[in-house]
């Protein structure tokens, strides 16, 4: 039994519900606190058997959010926040994972909640004006709204790849890592990906293995995260200033404060650009090299700048001149797929028992019994990781069976891409809402500065219903039709669509190839989501 689970699962008695909310990551849990104070009777219900979301499944060896723990934290009560103590700058997934069943503890979330319960289906009823709801342990809710907070990296992918049954080895997917860890002494390891997962993972997995294969399709950006315990000072002087902290993260670009750029890198000197680049290579956080200037996002000359920054601290680090080049990343802009903060991870490749196979030279025909075969050779291994990434943004929402006004299937109105009103609602599925769900900041931002955000707004709406007599809001086809232009056009005048990436659903075949968040900052987003509620509601239409 792992700490934090519910020792007796009890099946859901009530049958009717104002609000159901669909995963217990942090959205989940921050929802279901608010929804009780503001009197609502709410249950949460998820696949896992504990709450945590993200952060409960991601235990490979490694895992660590790359967000500062200290921005990293919810804001929304002023006592949670002085009492809960990080430990190091970047926190480790057990001890977010702690911090998650500490919130269940303390708001006492859990009579509340229902795990090892995958939500399967939910239909609108265009009589009622509410939903049916379905659910892998055969309940039958009636609600009146659902919230979807899915989380956006929540379906892991397998590659396409023949002949990943026949491996007769342990395997495992980054997201799926067992719970009791997996020991690697002595074990010959494949990792195939070279994304977040398994720049985090790589350098603590060859600690202890005896050979470690790592098979490299796409090379990335990665920075050294510059982790480390945290000062008390430095945290007794954080928890003075948090409010007016957290005010300033709510109304920044990414979530998080930083110094805004006021210049191109173009403009300034290669020194000093490369002084600046230096600083937040030393810093360890990425919002200090994406913010350095105003046009790294936005300008390929000026992104090439970083992106040489970087391919030159590679080859200072990787002694292999061969093994160095093949990885550096030349064929997308640095920050259009997601750059990595790692610890250690390129000079792993300076171990004797480290190699890497670039898959641009000899791709993967097949997995075998025994191991790996490449165009070039065959490959035995004990254990093969596939850290292969997500079905990002859309995938957990379209695993529901979602069928809304009319019989109309949200797969099929997102069968070009996703159209969302603001991230937040999609017409045609009436008192229906995501958070951080795509056409919003989402995944370029700090995701809980945005999850607040969103529970936050969300969470008014449903009350504004209540106490002015409406059953339902729905996003208009107008209202939508021009927040997805406008996320369109904001996504074309950056970088973003030059790589083929998962913000791109590139990474999914047959997925349509879309710019899925919302880069127009998590300030100005802000205030547009409240200038929409203060309006009643603009964009939406209300039935009685
Ligand atoms: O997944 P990814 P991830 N053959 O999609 C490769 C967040 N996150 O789990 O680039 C060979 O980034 C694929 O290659 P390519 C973060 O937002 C955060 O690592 O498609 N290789 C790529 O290298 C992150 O971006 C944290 O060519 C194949 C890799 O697999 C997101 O989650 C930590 C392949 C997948 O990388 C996803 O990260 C971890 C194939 N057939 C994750 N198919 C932190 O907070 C795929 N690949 C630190």
């Amino acid at each position: 039994m792992f700490w934090g689970e519910v020792m007796t699962q009890t099946k859901t008695h009530t049958a009717k519900l104002d609000v159901v909310v669909v995963g217990a990551g942090f959205a989940g849990m921050y929802l279901l606190h608010r929804l009780r104070g503001l009197g609502f009777n709410a249950r949460v219900f998820d696949a896992a058997s504990g709450v945590g979301g993200t952060w409960y499944w991601n235990r490979y060896p490694g895992a660590r959010c790359d967000v500062r723990s200290l921005d990293y934290s919810f804001s929304f009560d002023k006592e949670l926040e002085q009492e809960w103590e990080w430990t190091e700058k970047f926190a480790t997934q057990p001890e977010i994972l702690r911090y998650a069943n500490h919130v269940a503890d303390r708001y006492n979330l859990w009579p509340d909640m229902q795990f090892n319960t995958r939500i399967e289906g939910q239909t609108f009823d265009d009589a009622t004006e509410r939903w049916t709801v379905t659910t892998s342990a055969g309940d039958v809710i009636d609600a009146q709204h659902v919230v979807l907070a899915v989380g956006t990296l929540s379906a892991p992918k397998l590659p396409e790849i023949k002949g990943i049954d026949s491996f007769k080895g342990a395997w495992f997917q980054t997201q799926k890592f067992p719970k009791e860890g997996v020991n690697f002494l002595g074990k010959r390891v494949a990792v195939i990906g070279t994304g977040s997962s398994a720049i985090q993972s790589i350098p603590e997995i060859a600690k202890t293995c005896k050979q470690l294969t790592i098979f490299q399709r796409t090379p990335n950006f990665s920075f050294p995260a510059g982790n480390r315990p945290l000062a008390r000072d430095e945290v007794d002087d954080m928890k003075k200033v948090y409010p007016a902290y957290r005010q300033t993260a709510r109304q920044s670009f990414f979530g998080q404060p930083a110094e805004e750029p006021t210049q191109s890198a173009l403009e300034v000197s290669a020194e000093e650009r490369n002084a600046r680049y230096q600083k937040g290579w030393d810093a360890g956080q990425l919002v200090g090299i994406l913010g350095a200037f105003t046009d790294i996002l936005f300008d390929k000359d000026a992104n090439d700048t970083v992106a040489e920054f970087v391919r030159a601290k590679i080859r200072e680090i990787v002694k292999d001149p061969v093994t160095a080049e093949a990885l550096c990343p030349y064929n997308h802009p640095v920050g259009t797929k997601r750059p990595c903060l790692d610890t250690g991870y390129y000079n792993v490749f300076n171990m004797p028992h480290v190699r890497l196979v670039d898959l641009k030279k000899t791709d993967i025909t097949e997995i075998t019994a025994t191991g790996i075969k490449t165009t070039a050779e065959s490959m035995d291994f004990d254990v093969i990781i596939y850290a292969t990434g997500f079905d990002a943004m859309t995938g957990s929402i379209l695993k529901i069976d979602v069928t809304g006004r009319n019989g109309l299937k949200l797969g099929d109105v997102w069968k070009d891409g996703p159209s969302t009103y603001l991230g937040l609602g999609v017409h045609g599925f009436p008192n229906m809402f995501t958070v951080t769900g795509p056409q919003s900041p989402s995944v370029l931002s700090n995701m809980m500065v945005s999850i607040e955000q969103h529970v936050d707004w969300i969470t008014d709406c449903i009350t504004a219903l209540r106490d002015k007599g409406f059953k339902s809001i729905e996003a208009t086809d107008k209202a939508q039709k021009d927040w997805v232009e406008h996320t369109y056009e904001i996504g074309q005048t950056t970088l973003y669509p030059l790589a083929d990436s998962w913000y791109m659903g590139a990474n999914v075949p047959g997925k349509p190839r879309v710019f899925l968040p919302y880069i127009g900052g998590v300030g100005p987003y802000r205030e547009k989501c409240d200038e929409v509620a203060k309006n009643n509601y603009e964009g939406f239409a209300l039935a009685k």
